[in-house]
């Protein structure tokens, strides 16, 4: 895609969180239709509505594109371009009238036979925070240029950490959470991936950790975060369709991840 194209399709994402990010504040208090839920997890039709909104917008400009969206797929599959669409990220927080709650938008390029995201948005609503990113330029907030902090140690450190929606993830992390309270400043679950990634990327966390996250929790963040000189590190995870994923500020990884392993062995969970 030449970079005119990347541009306008930055144009275009940004106008298609915009409107979904009206929707969410719209219903912020009003009473939101469940339409399924599990131990750990809840699913709105507003969730489907907001990606319906969004992949309206996105093709209207780019209708030889695909959609891979959390509340499903559109477009033609063989498409050399896809947008990766998360409508409503942090959607528990959403449900119960928590502000903490975003649109994830991604534009990803097929090279030779994997994908590469090329465009980023995180649009907050809430905060009218909006994040982002063209590939090889640096990552933004509201126009201006962000960087991830520069701390080392960490004793000065916030570390996010989610844990998903199965019992599997809770099992993993659950002995990462036990280790890191004790090493770290501060850490902090606030349920929402994209957001957890745009904060680092943002200097306000300095890492973030969660096993068992999907491409469209991560795919807008993880370019916005690689745009302002963090790491997206991440690696399939073993069961299904899913990520581990330990975004951080391109300084503490290797410290981050020797403390969860630790505490991952010593709990004989891995
Ligand atoms: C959420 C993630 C969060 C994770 C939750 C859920 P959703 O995404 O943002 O990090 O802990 O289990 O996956 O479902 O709100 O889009």
């Amino acid at each position: 895609m030449k970079p005119a194209d990347r541009n306008k399709a930055l144009a275009c994402a940004v106008e298609a969180a915009r409107r979904a990010g009206a929707v969410m504040t719209r219903n912020q208090s009003a009473k939101k239709t469940i339409q399924s839920q599990t131990s750990h997890d809840i699913k709105l039709e507003l969730d489907v509505r907001c990606q319906k909104l969004i992949e309206k917008t996105l093709l209207a400009t780019f209708p030889a594109s695909a959609i891979l969206g959390e509340e499903g797929l559109a477009g033609p599959p063989a498409a050399d371009c896809r947008w990766v669409v998360d409508p409503i990220d942090g959607t528990v927080n959403f449900a119960h009238g928590i502000p903490h709650a975003c649109v994830s938008i991604a534009l990803q390029e097929r090279v030779g036979g994997a994908f590469r995201t090329v465009v980023g948005v995180v649009y907050d609503p809430f905060c009218d925070e909006m994040w982002t990113a063209i590939r090889g330029q640096p990552a933004r907030l509201n126009g201006k240029v962000i960087r991830v902090s520069q701390r080392r140690e960490l004793k000065q450190c916030i570390v996010s950490i989610g844990f998903a929606k199965d019992d599997d993830s809770l099992r993993l992390n659950l002995p990462v959470f036990n280790a890191l309270v004790r090493r770290v400043l501060k850490v902090r679950m606030m349920g929402a991936a994209a957001l957890a990634m745009v904060y680092v990327a943002t200097g306000r966390f300095d890492a973030y950790i969660e096993s068992g996250i999907y491409l469209w929790d991560i795919a807008a963040g993880g370019l916005i975060l690689e745009c302002a000189g963090g790491e997206f590190w991440h690696r399939p995870h073993p069961t299904g369709p899913k990520f581990e994923m330990l975004s951080n500020n391109g300084r503490v990884r290797r410290q981050v991840q020797a403390i969860a392993d630790a505490a991952r062995k010593e709990a004989g969970r891995r």
